[in-house]
Formats: C-alpha cells, structure tokens, sequence
C-alpha cells in the first residue's frame, strides 16, 4: 500500500471521522454572528483552540481540516495547532481551495479557485506537517441548474487539484456539494448527484488520478431546505446510497459526507441509517462542520467561563457521530 493510501485508510478508521474546522475568514465570522462573538483573529484561535483540545475526541477523530489562519495560530503555550492535533494522533489537513468565483455566462453558477502555485503551497503545507488536503466545488440546483458546463468545470479542476496534491504525496479530499438550498425533491438531489459524481469520477480517470488515494466529500440526497417534501431517515440513507453504489469505483478509498445545513440531529441520524443500510464497498464516515460544531458554539458563544462546558458538548458530539458511523446511534439514549 502507498503511503498516501495508508493515510486515507487512516482517516477512515472504523468509529472515526473528520472534522471540519476549514471555515474561511468569512465563513467562521458568519457563524460568530450568531452569539455576537466579535470577529477578530484571537477569537477565532481560542475557538479552534477549544475544538482541538477537547479531552478524549482523539478516540472519536482520526483527522481535522484547517483552515490557513488556523494552520499557522499557536495555543496558549506556543504549540502550533497542527502539532496540538497531531500529538493527540488525530491528522491535520487543510483546505486548499480559494473559494468561488462565479462561472461568466452561467448565472448562479460557480467554479473554485486555487490551483495557480498550489503545488507551492502545498510543499510549504506539508512542512507544517498537513498531511491531506481539502478542496470544495459547489453546484446548485434551481430552475435549469445545475448546467453540464459548471459541472465539468467543477469536475475538472476538483481532478487538476487531486492530481496535484498526489504528486505532493498528501490525500486529496475531493468535495463537490450539491447544495441543500432549492425546494427541489429527494429525486431531483438524487439525479443531480449522480451527474455530478460520474462527471468527477471520469474526470479523476481522464487526469489518471490513483483513486486508492482519494476520499470523496460528498452531500447526502435530501429535499431542498424550502421543499415541504416529507421523508425519513431511511429512505434519505437509501436513496443517497443507492446513488453511491451507481457511481462510485471500487478502487476509491473511502466516502465522507457533509452536513450541509441539516440540523446536527438529522446529520447524526442519516448517518446511522446509512450505516444500518451496510455494508459498503468503500469506509464511510463523516466530516461534519455545522452538525459538530453547532451545539459547541452555542454553549461557548465566545465565553472562556464557558470553555470546559463547551468541550464538554463537543465530546458528545463526536461520539454520537462516531456511534452513528458504527450503526449504533440511539437517538436521545447517546452516552
Ligand atoms: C460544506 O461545507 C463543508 C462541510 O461543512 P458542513 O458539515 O457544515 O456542511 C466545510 O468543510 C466547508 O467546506 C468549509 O467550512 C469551508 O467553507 P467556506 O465557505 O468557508 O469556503
């Protein structure tokens, strides 16, 4: 095994998963709005702080995503964060895409950004000990959306990147998000995803990357956040997975998926039935943001009197995750 599929195995270990820590500036500040947490770079090193020195997520997490600003913040006593995770045996990774940039003569429409000098970047990364990496493309769907051309646009540079990151001897995280937003159906998300997975997974052939070595981000199949589209938990896992089987290769190394404006709750459940619905080809796991971090943020709400609390809901976070990933989640029974 080469040593960046024994990374990707390591990232996907039965009763882990991933966190995601990677929101941008702006990203990270939108969520500090909520608890009027003022936006300044120390509160946003004492909130990843918090994350990374949670006691015992390390049995829950084989790996967070970083953001650049927080790649390079210290804690407290002067350990960079990367190596706070590292220590604790939970892998540092780091998002590298330059966010969205809309698609000229595709209205609505986005590709993202980052692959100029991104083989630079990427040695200098790994010098601060990253060892995968993260690249998110979105697509939405709407009335005549998503269009062929910004999914292979997106399809294409989510290969260049991958491709890259290989060639620098990381584990490329590969993340087109079909977006939650819409009052499109259950079905309509299931066709869009599957377009979009089989448009990347001919890209990642065409650009010859080793699939071995790649771990797909990926939505669920779900009813768009303004549908009144009534569905359970199964038949999101169900459908989601069907897809899955359509279009993934045997040869990927694993699937984690993406919260994406679902409540933690629901995240936590469709994530428990998928793994009911088991077993699979590939490990899947997850890499939540919002879904772990949500319940955290609320209790911190940019408080250090509310530190050891917040860490506290952040435990039971992950172990729910982490139980939802074994199929032995019990809604409100979770220790
Ligand atoms: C879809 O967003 C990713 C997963 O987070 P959720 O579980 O909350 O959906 C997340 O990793 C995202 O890619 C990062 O937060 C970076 O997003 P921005 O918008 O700041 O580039």
């Amino acid at each position: 095994m080469s040593d960046i599929s024994a990374t990707a195995q390591s990232l996907l270990a039965e009763g882990k998963g991933i966190l995601a820590a990677d929101e941008s500036t702006s990203t990270a500040n939108k969520r500090f709005d909520d608890y009027d947490i003022e936006h300044t770079p120390e509160n946003r090193r004492q909130y990843r702080q918090l994350l990374f020195t949670a006691p015992e997520i390390e049995q829950y997490l084989s790996g967070a995503i970083l953001y650049e600003e927080t790649a390079r913040q210290v804690a407290d006593e002067g350990t960079p964060l990367p190596e706070v995770l590292a220590d604790r045996g939970i892998i540092p990774g780091i998002k590298v895409d330059r966010s969205l940039k809309p698609l000229p003569n595709f209205p609505g429409e986005h590709v993202s950004q980052g692959l100029d000098n991104l083989d630079e970047r990427l040695d200098e990364y790994a010098e601060m000990g990253m060892r995968f990496s993260k690249w998110r493309s979105v697509i939405a769907i709407g009335d005549g959306l998503p269009t062929d051309e910004c999914i292979t646009a997106n399809a294409h540079v989510l290969a260049r990147y991958a491709g890259i990151v290989q060639s620098k001897h990381m584990v490329p995280i590969v993340e087109p998000e079909v977006l939650l937003d819409g009052d499109h159906s259950l079905e309509d998300s299931a066709r869009v995803l599957e377009r979009t997975l089989n448009t990347v997974f001919q890209q990642l052939a065409m650009y010859r990357v080793d699939l071995g070595g790649v771990i797909l981000k990926t939505s669920m199949a779900l009813p768009g956040s303004g549908s009144s589209e009534d569905v359970d938990h199964t038949q999101v896992a169900g459908t989601t997975m069907d897809v899955m089987e359509k279009c993934l290769p045997a040869e990927l190394a694993g699937i984690v998926f993406l919260s994406g404006g679902q409540t933690p709750e629901d995240a936590i459940q469709h994530l428990q039935e998928i793994a009911v619905r088991g077993p699979y080809t590939w490990p899947v796991t997850f890499s939540y943001a919002r879904a772990l971090q949500e319940p955290v943020l609320k209790v911190w709400a940019g408080d250090p009197e509310n530190m050891i609390s917040a860490q506290d809901a952040f435990l039971e976070q992950v172990k729910k995750a982490s139980a939802a990933q074994m199929g032995a989640y019990a809604a409100n029974s979770a220790e």
